[in-house]
């Protein structure tokens, strides 16, 4: 007799999608009225459009420079602006931002009066690399709009105010590791059904990592902390697991990423040619402490924790320290001494 074919029973051969997680997780939220995932699901059109130009970004001529330059002083990519306004644009249909904040633009932008939300976000980071094919990313927060305040003020907003925050690597695969407050969970795009299917569920940072992640052609800017730190992690000392390994991609998706599956730290200290650090607070630093504290570790500016630093200005630079708790404590010890 053939067995009857019972759904439920069956192992599933469909992973979870991106969307029916997001939908899950507002499932029996007193108060949810649907907003914040039709905000999170424009913010997944956004990256998945991005992916597909990254993608094809030498076909299409999309490489090289526009000829501007952004509010940062840095030279503008044609995909930098081509992510900046796909963004914009999937936000303002939403109808749900109130606010939006990129890296890419000095002043914030009213999207919708009656907008819950605020959304920062650095389109393309890493983007000096989209020409010799190194892995680039999206990274953003939420916020909840305030009531009243403008638009530069509703966004000056602490990290520990986020509500969500993820990041997009465009890496040899496309994966989106995003929190609503529920841990992080990561998914990874199928380009053939355009979707992302969770692939990295509950990801968890290791409490103590090899590998330290770190412009090291920045040392003759360094202070003596920063450099003494650096000796000790490079010392030899086997039963300690040192020295650790050295990692470094100059995208901080692609080197956050790594430190937040394999543990281990990243760190872009202040120098001498940027004595606040060079990282974007609101829409760099703040997303990823967020996903960091999440996931089990830590994300500081050396000393203090990120997400309790109040932003000045939107674009505010800092400096920045993520990884697994005993390595950015250790860190810590050596910026105090
Ligand atoms: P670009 O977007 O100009 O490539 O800068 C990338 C970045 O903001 C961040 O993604 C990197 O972690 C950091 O700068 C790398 O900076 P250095 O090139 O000074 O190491």
């Amino acid at each position: 007799m053939k067995e009857s074919f019972s759904p439920s029973a069956a192992p599933s051969v469909v992973g979870t999608t991106l969307e029916a997680h997001i939908m899950g997780g507002m499932r029996g939220s007193p108060g949810a009225t649907g907003e914040f995932t039709t905000l999170l699901n424009a913010i997944t059109l956004a990256v998945r459009i991005i992916h597909t130009r990254v993608r094809a970004a030498g076909l299409a001529g999309m490489l090289g420079y526009t000829g501007e330059t952004n509010v940062q002083g840095e030279r503008v990519q044609k995909l930098d602006t081509f992510a900046n306004e796909v963004f914009f644009t999937v936000l303002e249909r939403s109808s749900r931002c109130a606010i939006a904040v990129s890296e890419e633009l000095e002043e914030a932008r009213v999207l919708a009066e009656d907008g819950k939300y605020v959304v920062a976000f650095d389109p393309l980071d890493g983007s000096s690399n989209i020409d010799v094919n190194i892995s680039i990313g999206t990274i953003f927060c939420v916020l909840r709009a305030r009531d009243g305040a403008g638009a530069a003020l509703g966004a000056l907003q602490p990290g520990n105010q986020i509500v969500a925050a993820g990041y997009a690597v465009y890496g040899s695969a496309t994966t989106l590791v995003l929190s609503t407050g529920q841990g992080v969970h990561g998914f990874t795009l199928d380009p053939g059904v355009g979707e992302f299917f969770l692939s990295h569920p509950r990801i968890h940072c290791p409490p103590e990592g090899n590998m330290y992640s770190i412009n090291e052609g920045n040392l003759a800017r360094w202070d003596d902390k920063i450099k003494k730190w650096t000796a000790w992690v490079k010392r030899e000392d086997a039963a300690q697991r040192y020295p650790y390994g050295h990692r470094y991609v100059g995208s901080l998706v692609a080197d956050a990423h790594r430190t937040l599956l394999k543990g281990g730290i990243f760190a872009y200290p202040a120098d001498r040619k940027n004595p606040k650090g060079k990282l974007r607070l609101l829409y760099e630093a703040s997303p990823m402490a967020y996903l960091f504290e999440q996931a089990g570790g830590a994300g500081t500016n050396g000393v203090d924790r990120i997400l309790d630093v109040v932003p000045e200005g939107l674009h505010d630079r800092t400096p920045l320290v993520l990884g697994s708790q005993r390595d950015v404590a250790v860190f810590r010890q050596f910026m105090l001494e």
